[in-house]
């Protein structure tokens, strides 16, 4: 059994949706990220940067005999592949084109449109000039994407962990306030993967998305301030 510790956010998504398409038994451990709960020193035991996702796998033990620690959301989707042999190719340049694209996500995609979130929607200040760097590289890196998508289906082979790490981000793309429509392509992806059952499944963990969504529009200054919160802890 695998616990994963998460919120409703895209790096914890890219998880939840990765242990529904293996089919994996695993219990949900809701993280308050707002209230600090991944600043608890029992949690940095799992995750010493204090943040989500993290998981733990009773399956396999440590030097200590608990369960084997993964944190970072990309070490834990290729621990989950090469745990299952699913969605990572074996074979060399297979599995290094899966890598490629995942690490375009873990040092691309997500660390330019989490600051466009940052700056487009929790600073209370409006930094124009900060602002448009985030939203500008986001684009960016979605034209990459979408040029990769105009002759393949998938970005690395078959669909894969690669796939799932980029549309959990990618998908979110309002929030940080940058358009989507001018890719084709990578519209295409979004659309084609959004209909697959793990995926809707990893999405509503761990809560119900839509009931979230409805929420999160009505409390937008309340969640924004929680945002803001988190921006100014200090230390861990
Ligand atoms: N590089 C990390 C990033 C994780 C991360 O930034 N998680 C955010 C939620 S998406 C978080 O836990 N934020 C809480 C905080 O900053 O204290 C990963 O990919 O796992």
């Amino acid at each position: 059994m695998i616990d994963l510790y998460t919120a409703a956010t895209p790096n914890g998504w890219k998880a939840s949706v990765t242990l529904e398409e293996m089919g994996l038994d695993y219990k949900v451990n809701a993280i308050d990220i707002s209230t600090g709960d991944q600043k608890k020193p029992e949690f940095l035991k799992i995750n010493p940067n204090g943040r989500i996702p993290a998981i733990v796998d009773h399956d396999v033990k440590d030097e200590n005999g608990d369960g084997f620690a993964v944190f970072e959301s990309g070490a834990l989707m290729i621990y989950l592949a090469e745990k299952t042999g699913m969605l990572l190719p074996a074979e060399i340049q297979g599995r290094s084109r899966v890598i490629q694209w995942l690490m375009f996500q873990m040092g691309g995609i997500g660390p330019m449109m989490g600051q466009a979130n940052v700056f487009y929607r929790y600073f209370p200040e409006k930094i124009q000039p900060a602002i448009e760097r985030y939203q500008n590289e986001s684009a960016r890196l979605f034209g990459v994407l979408d040029r990769r998508l105009a002759d393949n289906e998938y970005l690395a082979g078959d669909y894969s962990i690669a796939d799932i790490a980029n549309w959990c981000w990618v998908r979110t793309h309002a929030w940080s306030g940058v358009d989507i429509e001018p890719f084709e392509h990578l519209g295409r992806w979004v659309d084609l993967i959004a209909k697959r059952p793990a995926a809707i499944a990893g999405l509503n963990v761990p809560y119900n998305l839509e009931e979230r969504m409805r929420s999160q529009a009505e409390n937008e200054e309340e969640f924004k301030k929680n945002a803001r919160k988190m921006l100014v802890t200090k230390g861990e």
